[in-house]
């Protein structure tokens, strides 16, 4: 499994964590999507490449931004 970490800035509590998961984890290839909510850390899991802007664009539909694009 490959892992991919980006920083999103706007999360605030569990509700946000869970969106985030929920959208990202809808990118195709996605497999595992682990979010620190203390960092803004959102580590990606997937079997093969996955498209970052696709990462981001889902990001951003759950309503929060990716700062290390
Ligand atoms: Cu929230």
């Amino acid at each position: 499994m490959t892992t991919t970490t980006y920083t999103v800035t706007g999360m605030t509590c569990g509700h946000c964590v869970s969106s985030v998961k929920e959208e990202v984890g809808e990118v195709a290839g996605v497999t595992n999507v682990e979010v620190d909510l203390a960092t803004g850390l959102v580590t990606v899991g997937s079997d093969g490449p996955v498209d970052a802007a696709a990462i981001v664009a889902a990001v951003e539909e759950a309503g929060y931004e990716v700062v290390n694009r």
